[in-house]
């Protein structure tokens, strides 16, 4: 009698474990993320700030989707969320165009979608609940801005400049702003000559391989623009192939402004690097946070950016968080 006994407050106790952790699992806000890639360090720390920030200990359960740089596995992502009736949908989205149907789909269930990084071009702006990232056209200007101080600091602010530009991925809100950023200020500057700009992918090897080229069609080049830091790495490695100093001989400048970055900069290889912050994962909570509660959040949440060169790179550095 008594083993039948323990046998049910056993089972009793279980049961009751058991519908404790289904609850706490129903307590869990459920966030669908399709994120662009693994493409560079920036990327890197941009999915890290997520995943360390949506975690169960934090009150969610994160799908992680990671889109290998196509919008169509993207795509196919949002839809595998809505089926799984997610609560949020957060997007990165790879390029700025092609969202509509999918985010319509979206509203259609009624699953708030919240855009991190980079930004969609749709006629209809509910589509999204709030976006969060850099400015990318001021990123563009803060480049050209820190040339022109850094070529009168060097006596050079007389001479003809010739510039290239490593593009990121074409479509993309990041390349997009970027390089209108970089031409609306060279446009008023007649001794800066953009000689050629080309797609590097956002990465380090593709940024190699279109420099090799620049170099082979320009023998001339005083500066490389690179909008992301990975491109410069590879613009170096074909510099130093081509038998000339980055940093010395050709100017280097580069986007995100990552802790390699800054090691560039103490080794003399980078001369500047403008931030473009990855740590969007606090942001989004905040912002699902406020949803949770009902409360009004902004649409456009631009973050801090700075920029850092040989000034500043040392004293920064042992504080970065990516
Ligand atoms: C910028 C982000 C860009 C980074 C690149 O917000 O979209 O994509 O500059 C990354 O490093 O690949």
């Amino acid at each position: 009698m008594k083993k039948v006994i323990s046998l049910l407050v056993f089972v009793l106790l279980l049961s009751g474990v058991f519908a404790v952790a289904v609850s706490a699992a129903d307590d869990l806000i459920v966030v669908g993320y399709s994120q662009v890639g693994a493409e560079s360090d920036w990327r890197t720390a941009n999915t890290e700030s997520f995943k360390s920030t949506f975690t169960e200990e934090n009150g969610y359960k994160l799908i992680f989707d990671d889109a290998m740089q196509k919008p169509e596995n993207q795509i196919k992502a949002i839809r595998n969320f809505i089926q799984q009736e997610v609560d949020y949908i957060v997007l990165a989205p790879i390029v700025e165009t092609g969202w509509e149907t999918v985010l319509g789909e979206a509203k259609a269930a009624g699953i708030p979608v919240i855009l991190s990084d980079r930004m969609i071009k749709v006629t209809d702006d509910s589509l999204y609940v709030a976006w969060v990232g850099g400015n990318f056209i001021k990123e563009g200007h803060n480049a050209i801005e820190w040339l022109d101080n850094y070529l009168k600091e060097n006596g050079r602010d007389n001479e003809d400049i010739n510039i290239v530009l490593l593009q990121g991925t074409i479509g993309s809100s990041a390349q997009i702003g970027r390089t209108q950023g970089v031409e609306e200020l060279l446009a008023d500057r007649p001794k800066y000559h953009l000689l050629a700009k080309q797609t590097g992918e956002f990465t380090q090897a593709k940024g190699q391989e279109v420099m090799e080229s620049f170099l082979k069609s320009y023998p001339d080049i005083d500066v490389v623009i690179a909008e992301n830091d990975d491109m410069g790495y590879g613009a170096m490695e074909a510099i130093r192939a081509a038998g000339k100093v980055p940093g010395k001989d050709i100017i280097m400048i580069s986007y995100d402004a990552g802790r390699r970055a800054f090691e560039a900069i103490l080794k003399g290889d980078l001369n500047a690097t403008i931030e473009c912050n990855p740590l969007h994962g606090p942001r989004v909570a905040e912002i699902i946070q406020k949803l949770e509660k009902g409360e009004p959040v902004e649409k456009i949440q631009y973050v801090d950016e700075g920029v850092f060169d040989i000034k500043n790179a040392a004293e920064v550095l042992p504080t970065r968080a990516y």
